[in-house]
C-alpha cells in the first residue's frame, strides 16, 4: 500500500497554476495572468498562497531564468510589472479586499535607501495587512531620514526593513541603527540578510524572518521596543572595522575600477575585442565586485564575496563570456589592496573557488590570457 501525502493534491494544483501563470506572465498576458489567480481563488486557493506560492514563486524562476539567458532584461522587467499589477488588483478586488476593523497595530514596510527591489517588500506588506496589521507600504529606496522622519510622525510598532542585494547592507546597517535610535524596533529581511538571516544578526537588527510568513509569526510574538541609547553603543559592535579596509575600499572605489580595468586590457587578450556595450558591462561588473568586497569587509565574511563571484561566473557562462577573465581582475585587485590583509584574504578564498568552480571548457587556451 502506498502512503498518501495529504498535501499532494494541493501541491499539484499550485504547480498547474504556476504553470498557467507563467505562460501568461511569459506572454505578456495581464488579463490571463489576473484571471488564473481569480480562477485558482475560486477552486479554494486563499490570497496568501497565491502571493506567496504562486507569484514569489514565479519571481524567482525569472531571476532563474534571466541568469541562465533565457529571458532578457526587458521580460524580466514586464514579467515583474504584470505581477506587481496583479498583486494591485488583489488587494482592491471587492471580494478579496481586507480591511480590519480593529487593525493588530502599525508596521512600516520599507526598502532600503538604494534598494530597487521593491516586489519581495510589497508581498510582505500585502501578507501582513492581510493577516490584519495596519501597513505603511514605503516601497523602493527610502532615503533614511526620510523613514524616520516617517516614524516619529506614525509611531508604528516595528519596522519591517526589506533588502535583497548584499551591497546594501552597510546602507542596511545605518538604517536599522537610526530607527532603533528612535525606539522603532526592526524586523529585517529580503535575500541580502542572508538565507540563514546571518546578517540581519550581524548588523543588530532585533529579528529578521526568512520569508513573509515568518515575519508574520515574529510581529505576532511582538518585538520589545528598543532602547535609543544602547543602540547609539551598538553602532560599534563591529570591531573589525577598526581596520579601515572597508572604508579605503569604499573611499577607493571609482580608482580600483578603472585600475582593474586597464590592467585587464593588458592582462586578459579577449577583452581587447571587445565592442563598446561589451567594455561598459565589464566595467560594470568589476563595479559590482569592488562593492561586494567592501560589503563582505563590512560584515567580516569572505564567503559573501565568493557567492556572488560564483554567481557571476554562472551568469557570465550562460552569455558566453569567459568567466576566466574573473581571476586577473582579482589578482590586479589583489595587488592594489596588497596592504589590506582581510581584502587579500577574500579575495583568495574567492579565487581559489572559482578555480574549482570553472569548467575546463571555459578555459580560453593557451595564449589567450597573459
Ligand atoms: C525583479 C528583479 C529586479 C527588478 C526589481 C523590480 C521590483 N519592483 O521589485 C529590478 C529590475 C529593479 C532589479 C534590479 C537589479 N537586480 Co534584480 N532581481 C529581480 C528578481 C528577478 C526578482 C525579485 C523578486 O521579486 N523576488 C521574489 C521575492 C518573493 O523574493 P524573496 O526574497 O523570496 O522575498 C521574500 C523574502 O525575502 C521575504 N522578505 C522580503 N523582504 C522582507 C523584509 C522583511 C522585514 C522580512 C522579514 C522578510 C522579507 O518575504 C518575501 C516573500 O516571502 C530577482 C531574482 C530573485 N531570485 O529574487 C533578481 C535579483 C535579486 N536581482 C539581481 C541583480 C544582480 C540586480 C541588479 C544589480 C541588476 C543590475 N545589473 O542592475 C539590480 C540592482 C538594483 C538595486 N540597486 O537594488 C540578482 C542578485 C544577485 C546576487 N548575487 O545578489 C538577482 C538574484 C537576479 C538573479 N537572477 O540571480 N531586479
Amino acid at each position: 500500500m502506498t502512503a498518501v501525502d495529504p498535501a499532494g493534491p494541493e501541491r499539484a494544483g499550485l504547480g498547474l497554476v504556476r504553470d498557467r501563470m507563467w505562460a501568461a506572465v511569459h506572454a505578456g498576458d495581464e488579463y490571463r495572468a489576473l484571471d488564473v489567480v481569480l480562477d485558482a481563488l475560486r477552486s479554494g486557493a486563499t490570497v496568501e498562497t497565491v502571493l506567496l506560492d504562486v507569484i514569489a514563486a514565479l519571481q524567482v524562476r525569472v531571476g532563474t531564468e534571466w541568469a541562465a539567458g533565457r529571458l532578457t532584461v526587458a521580460q524580466e522587467h514586464a514579467v515583474t510589472a504584470i505581477h506587481e499589477r496583479v498583486i494591485a488588483a488583489l488587494a482592491h478586488h471587492p471580494d478579496h479586499r481586507r480591511t480590519p476593523a480593529a487593525p493588530a497595530g502599525q508596521i512600516t514596510v520599507a526598502c532600503v535607501d538604494g534598494e530597487w527591489h521593491a516586489l519581495p517588500a510589497r508581498l510582505l506588506a500585502e501578507v501582513l495587512r492581510r493577516r490584519g496589521w495596519a501597513v505603511d507600504f514605503l516601497g523602493a529606496h527610502v532615503p533614511t531620514p526620510h523613514l524616520i522622519a516617517h516614524l516619529h510622525r506614525t509611531g508604528p510598532r516595528a519596522v519591517a526593513l526589506s533588502s535583497s542585494f548584499p551591497v546594501h547592507l552597510p546602507t542596511a546597517h545605518a538604517a536599522l541603527t537610526a530607527c532603533q535610535a528612535a525606539g522603532v524596533p526592526v524586523l529585517a529581511g529580503g535575500a541580502a540578510f542572508g538565507a540563514d538571516g546571518r546578517y540581519a544578526r550581524a548588523l543588530g537588527a532585533d529579528a529578521w524572518a526568512p520569508d513573509a510568513r515568518g515575519a508574520a509569526a515574529v510581529l505576532d510574538e511582538g518585538l520589545v521596543r528598543p532602547d535609543p541609547l544602547t543602540a547609539l553603543q551598538a553602532v560599534d559592535h563591529l570591531p573589525h572595522l577598526a581596520d579601515q579596509e572597508y572604508t579605503l575600499v569604499v573611499g577607493a572605489r571609482g580608482r580600483l575600477v578603472k585600475e582593474t580595468f586597464t590592467g585587464l586590457e593588458d592582462r586578459f587578450a579577449p577583452m581587447r575585442a571587445y565592442d563598446d556595450v561589451q567594455r561598459q558591462r565589464t566595467a560594470e561588473d568589476i563595479a559590482h565586485i569592488v562593492d561586494h568586497l567592501g560589503t563582505a569587509l563590512y560584515v567580516d565574511d569572505p564567503e559573501l564575496f565568493t557567492r556572488f563571484l560564483t554567481w557571476t561566473a554562472g551568469v557570465l557562462q550562460a552569455r558566453g563570456v569567459p568567466a576566466v577573465g574573473l581571476d586577473p581582475a582579482l589578482e590586479l585587485l589583489a595587488r592594489q589592496l596588497r596592504d589590506c590583509p582581510r581584502a587579500c584574504r577574500t579575495l583568495a578564498l574567492a579565487r581559489e573557488t572559482l578555480r574549482l568552480h570553472l569548467p575546463a571548457s571555459n578555459d580560453p587556451g593557451p595564449g589567450d590570457t597573459e
